[in-house]
C-alpha cells in the first residue's frame, strides 16, 4: 500500500535514483533494492520491472538437503573456487532455523570468515514462507534482483523442510541435493521427492561410516526411476503426456488457493533430467545430448575432499543444460511461476484491501450466523463484487 504520508512524486525521484544507482553497480542501492523487495514495500514492482528487462543472465546453483547436511560448508567451498575463478557471487541463505545476522554468514562465522569481507560476494540471508517452509515469492524476486545486478553465479542454500526443499528448482538452474550417512537411507530420499529435483547428489561427511552404502542407494534409486520413467514415454518422441500432465496439476494447484500444495510438484518446476525425463516432449528437437546423468558424489567439506569434483559436476551441468535447451525451458518455467505468483499476489492485495469487500465479509458473517448464508454464498457474492 502507498504510504499516504510520502508525496508521490519525491518517492518517484527516490526510486529513479535507486534504479540509476542499482545500474551503475553501487552495492549499497542493491542492498537498499533487496529490502524493498523483500519488504514488498512500494516501489518494489517498479523496481524489479525497471531492472530486469535485461534477462537473467547468472548462474544459478541451489543447494538443499536436511539440517546439519553441510550445505553452507560446501557452499563456502564451492564459493571459494568460484571467487578463485574471478566470478562475482552473490549468495541466499533461506533457512527458517538459523538466526543468521548480519554479515554472520550461514551459521559458521569461522568457515565464512574470508569470504564475509570479500567485496565480490554479496551475501543474503531470508527467512522461509511459513513454519512449512517455501520459498516466498520475495525470495525468489531478490534472487532476481541478485542476477540483473550482475553477478556471474548465484548460490542458494535452502534448509530440506519438506516444500521448501523441493521449490529450490523454481530458483536455480542446477539443483544439489546435499545428504550425509546420518539422514537416512535413499528410500527416504525418493519418498521426499528428491530424486526428482536433483541434478547433483552430494554425500556429504564421507570420513562418516555408511557413506559409500547411501552413493550406492541412491545409485540404484536414480536407475529405478529412470527405468520407472522411461516406461510412460510413448515411442518415436511423441508428446510426453505424462510430463505435461505434471506441469499443468503443479500450475493449477498452486493457482487455486495462491498456496502450492505440498504434493504437488512446485509450480513452474522444470522436468528434471534423468534419461527419460530429458526426452524432450511436443514440438521441441532433441539438444544434441538429450540425457544427464545424475552424478552421485561424495565430499568431506571440512577436509575439501572431492570438492574438484563436484566443481567439474556443476559445470559440466551447466554445459549440459546450455546446450540442450534445457535451461531456456527451465527459465521459461520459471517466468511462467512467477507471473502466477504476481498475479496471485495482486489479487489477494486489491481482495483484502478493499474496503467494500471487508464490510460484505462482516455482514456476510452475520448472515451466516443468522442461518441465511454460509461460506460459499458469501464469497460468490464477493467474487461478484470484484469481477464486477
Ligand atoms: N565430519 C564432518 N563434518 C562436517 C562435514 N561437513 C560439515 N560438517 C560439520 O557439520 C555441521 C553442520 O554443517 P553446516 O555446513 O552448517 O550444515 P547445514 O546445516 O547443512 O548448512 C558443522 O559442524 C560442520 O562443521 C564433513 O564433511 N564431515
Ligand atoms: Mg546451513
Amino acid at each position: 500500500m502507498p504510504d499516504p504520508s510520502v508525496p508521490v512524486s519525491s518517492r518517484a525521484s527516490a526510486l529513479d535514483s535507486l534504479i540509476e544507482r542499482f545500474r551503475e553497480g553501487k552495492t549499497a542501492a542493491l542492498a537498499r533494492a533487496v529490502s524493498l523487495v523483500e519488504d514488498e514495500r512500494p516501489g518494489s514492482q517498479e523496481l524489479l520491472h525497471a531492472v530486469l528487462a535485461r534477462g537473467p543472465r547468472a548462474r544459478r546453483v541451489g543447494f538443499t538437503g536436511p539440517p546439519g547436511a553441510g550445505k553452507s560448508s560446501l557452499l563456502a567451498a564451492v564459493a571459494s573456487v568460484f571467487r578463485a575463478r574471478s566470478e562475482r557471487l552473490g549468495v541466499v541463505a533461506v533457512d527458517p532455523t538459523s538466526p543468521y545476522s548480519g554479515g554472520a554468514l550461514l551459521g559458521d562465522r569461522i568457515r565464512m570468515g574470508d569470504l564475509a569481507t570479500d567485496p565480490g560476494i554479496f551475501i543474503r540471508s531470508m527467512a522461509s514462507r511459513g513454519s512449512l517452509g517455501g520459498l516466498a515469492t520475495t525470495t525468489k524476486e531478490v534472487l532476481d534482483l541478485m542476477d540483473a545486478f550482475g553477478f556471474d553465479r548465484i548460490l542458494v542454500e535452502t534448509v530440506g523442510v519438506g516444500q521448501t526443499e523441493l521449490e529450490i528448482t523454481a530458483a536455480a538452474d542446477t539443483v544439489v541435493v546435499v545428504l550425509v550417512p546420518e539422514s537416512g537411507d535413499a528410500i527416504q530420499a525418493m519418498k521426499a521427492g528428491l530424486m526428482e529435483i536433483a541434478d547433483v547428489f552430494i554425500v556429504n561427511k564421507a570420513d562418516r561410516p555408511g557413506a559409500a552404502r547411501l552413493v550406492k542407494e541412491i545409485r540404484q534409486a536414480l536407475h529405478l526411476r529412470a527405468g520407472r520413467a522411461l516406461e510412460d514415454v510413448p515411442a518415436h518422441h511423441g508428446v510426453d503426456l505424462g510430463r505435461a500432465g505434471r506441469e499443468v496439476g503443479g500450475t493449477a494447484s498452486s493457482a487455486a488457493d495462491g498456496t502450492p500444495s505440498a504434493t504437488a510438484k512446485p509450480s513452474g518446476a522444470p522436468a528434471k533430467s534423468s534419461a527419460a525425463a530429458a526426452k524432450p516432449s511436443a514440438g521441441e528437437a532433441p539438444g544434441p545430448d538429450a540425457s544427464w546423468d545424475v552424478p552421485v558424489l561424495t565430499t568431506n567439506a571440512l577436509t575439501g575432499e572431492g570438492l574438484p569434483e563436484v566443481i567439474e559436476a556443476l559445470d559440466a551441468h551447466r554445459a549440459w543444460i546450455e546446450s540442450s535447451g534445457e535451461l531456456a525451458l527451465r527459465r521459461r518455467a520459471r517466468t511462467r511461476a512467477r507471473i502466477h505468483d504476481v498475479v496471485d499476489r495482486e489479487i489477494r492485495r486489491v481482495a483484502w484491501g478493499s474496503v467494500p469487500v471487508r464490510e460484505r465479509v462482516e455482514a456476510g458473517l452475520d448472515r451466516i450466523d443468522a442461518g441465511e448464508g454460509t461460506p460459499y454464498s458469501v464469497a460468490r457474492e464477493i467474487l461478484g463484487l470484484l469481477l464486477r
